[in-house]
């Protein structure tokens, strides 16, 4: 899944990518360079960030979304928390939900449900403006685990299919570098629980602490933790590297092919 930012303050692409033409130049590369998915977003999560009004949202990804669905194949999936901007981005051809707030907004649930679409459901302690305060879990792996499986038991009790439901961990969103850690190297609980697993980790925080550099520095260890998400059986990695990614998954998937002698 290749990240297609459309705010103008995202954090990774510096607003570069708030420009139509731009984006959309963004979107061929990251199809060509492999990506299976697109995650266009309108509403920067970044901890601490303001939220966006549900016009201005639409405004930003539904022009975007539309041009990349007339012109490309991909299937592309709509980085949002907001009930219009679902409705608005499936109408203009998203064909998937991610909601890093995991459905829970108000009249979210049933609209996701009505529009029949895939949804991705990731875990987050708190909001985005606050989350990073002062993050706490009896057990993060646990807690983390039975929000995700509490949240899909909502999901299919409101219509949605179990086999339309993706969860994730969600890195960094309140959460410690430990917690992170602690989260990383036990996917295989969560990826043991029968639903596909995505994992965001593309060029957070949670590397900057580890290896001290800058967002612009931070592929290669970016490149490490998607090896380590694929060992523990991520179904899909949400990443702003898609051509550097893809070579990791083909040697993983050479590996993984061969027989132990
Ligand atoms: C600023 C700060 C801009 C942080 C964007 C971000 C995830 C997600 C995001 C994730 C799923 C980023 C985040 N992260 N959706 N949306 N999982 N499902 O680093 O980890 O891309 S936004």
């Amino acid at each position: 899944m290749g990240i297609l930012n459309v705010t103008p303050d995202s954090f990774s692409d510096g607003g570069r990518f708030d420009r139509f033409d731009d984006a959309l130049k963004h979107a061929e590369r990251l199809v060509r360079e492999g990506a299976h998915i697109l995650d266009i977003g309108g509403e920067s999560t970044r901890p601490g960030a303001q939220a966006v009004a549900e016009s201005e949202e639409i405004d930003r990804v539904v022009p975007v979304i539309e041009a990349i669905a007339s012109r490309l194949e991909v299937p592309i999936s709509v980085d949002t928390s907001k009930a219009g901007v679902m409705s608005a981005a499936v109408e203009a051809g998203a064909c998937m939900i991610n909601d890093v707030n995991a459905l829970r907004g108000d009249g979210v649930l049933d609209v996701a449900a009505s529009l029949d679409v895939p949804v991705c459901l990731m875990h987050m302690q708190g909001e985005p403006r606050t989350m990073q305060e002062n993050p706490q879990y009896a057990d993060v792996v646990t807690d983390v685990k039975e929000f995700l499986l509490e949240r899909a038991k909502v999901c299919e009790a409101a219509g949605i299919a179990a086999d339309r439901i993706l969860l994730d961990p969600g890195f960094g969103f309140g959460k410690t570098l430990d917690h992170n850690l602690a989260l990383l190297k036990n996917l295989p609980a969560l990826v043991g629980e029968g639903y596909p697993v995505l994992v965001g980790a593309s060029r957070k925080s949670m590397l900057g602490l580890i290896t001290g550099r800058e967002v612009d520095q931070r592929l290669a260890g970016s490149l490490a933790v998607a090896l380590m998400a694929l060992q523990g059986g991520a179904a899909v990695l949400r990443v702003h590297d898609v051509a550097e990614t893809t070579d990791v998954l083909k040697v993983w998937q050479a590996v993984s092919a061969t027989a132990v002698s």
